[in-house]
């Protein structure tokens, strides 16, 4: 099956063997009855194993091109997983600019648990290598970054990943599986927040994780089912109802995404205008090369970066709401330096671009003119 299709039946046949429903039924039940113990149909508690989580970790897995797929209470909650494979003393090497959770997770609760972090910009590859060591375990990649759309060449991370015996995960949340296939291009984990564009609505909160190897798996499924930071089923519905319209709606974000990056880069008070799609996006080519399109995210930063304007812009706004989050039907505006990335200490996110007058632009998939007319007012 090619991408379109997998994205509404893959891994979906014979969904429902009681009577055929045509969509995952929600299975909402913590238990399974058993004839004798440990005689049942497959599940037997709902922390362990759900018919509808179980469908959607099928779809999961189709749409990354992988093996194995598990869902997870949130986004973060998929990074945590993948972190508990680790143990104290092994040191992780991540990108410098990334969700501010993320940076959170790593630097205010693993850090303290004895895991070593080295954040570092990877646009050029060839860094991480100097960071290696043999305490080494773990390459972190973010791609397209957040808040700035850095893009980082992931089957160049992987080849050095792979001579030294590491492992690396890929935060496929800004791209997804429909512009991005970090498995196909060597990665051992691809991580989603499908909070955002896999859900497509910002009606629900989840994470999932999709593997090829049989024992990452099995240690992953492992700390799912320890760690308990399962998803419910009325979660994983929501999900798995919005893949199958993955490929229509980030289509629209790409194009409405590059009509805005388009108007804002001729606009007399912008600085700068991140967007992979961009010519002059210093990644570009390798964007070109790793992605189908370029995504629905677009910052930029405003001439003379006053905070104050910046704050102003935003609440101006009339279509774009402003709020946290990203990947739904609905334009969102943020500023990361005072929402996203605030847990960031000022200095630390400073050198990575993040600076006060950064706006981070969700944009959705409304009509493409009311949406530069939106910013246009606001920025006038
Ligand atoms: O919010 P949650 O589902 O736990 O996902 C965390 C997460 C992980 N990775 C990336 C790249 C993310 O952007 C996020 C969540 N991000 C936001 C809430 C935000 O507004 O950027």
């Amino acid at each position: 099956m090619k991408f379109n299709t997998k994205a509404i039946h893959g891994g979906q046949h014979n969904i429902d063997p009681a009577y055929g429903s045509v969509m995952a039924p929600i299975y909402q039940t913590t238990s399974y009855r058993q004839n004798t113990p440990g005689s049942h149909q497959g599940f037997e508690y709902s922390r362990s194993g759900n018919p509808t989580r179980s469908a959607l970790e099928k779809s999961l897995a189709s749409i990354e091109n992988g093996k194995h797929g598990l869902a997870f209470g949130s986004g973060v909650a998929a990074i945590d997983a993948i972190l508990k494979t680790l143990t104290p003393g092994d040191e992780v090497i991540s990108t410098s600019d990334l969700y501010g959770g993320t940076y959170r997770l790593f630097n205010r609760i693993y850090k303290d648990l004895g895991i070593k972090f080295h954040f570092i910009g990877m646009q050029n590859p060839q860094t991480v290598e100097s960071y290696i060591n043999p305490n080494t375990k773990l390459i972190w990649i973010e791609t397209p970054t957040n808040p700035m759309l850095n893009i980082i060449d992931i089957e160049a991370v992987a080849k050095i990943s792979k001579e030294h015996k590491l492992l690396l995960a890929v935060d496929n949340t800004f791209a997804t599986a429909y512009l991005q296939k970090p498995l196909d291009l060597g990665a051992d984990m691809v991580m989603q927040s499908a909070t955002k564009y896999l859900g497509g609505h910002s009606d629900v909160v989840l994470g999932s994780i999709v593997v090829n190897n049989d024992k990452l798996a099995e240690q992953l499924y492992f700390i799912q089912n320890a760690g308990g930071a399962i998803p419910g089923p009325m979660d994983c519905f929501l999900v798995l109802r919005g893949i199958k319209t993955l490929h229509l709606r980030m289509q629209r974000h790409s194009e409405n995404a590059k009509a805005v990056a388009e108007y804002l880069k001729t606009h007399p008070k912008i600085e700068n205008v991140y967007w992979p799609g961009l010519k002059e996006h210093p990644n570009h080519d390798i964007a070109r090369k790793q992605m189908k399109d370029f995504g629905g995210m677009v910052s930029f930063t405003t001439k003379g970066n006053s905070y104050e304007e910046a704050i102003k812009f935003i609440e101006n706004l009339k279509i774009f709401t402003l709020a946290e989050s990203l990947g739904g039907v609905e334009s969102l505006a943020g500023h990361p330096a005072s929402m996203t990335h605030a847990s960031i200490p000022k200095a630390e996110r400073e050198k990575t671009g993040i600076v006060d007058s950064l706006i981070r632009l969700s944009v959705g998939v409304e009509d493409e003119e009311d949406l530069i007319n939106d910013l246009k007012q606001a920025l006038g």
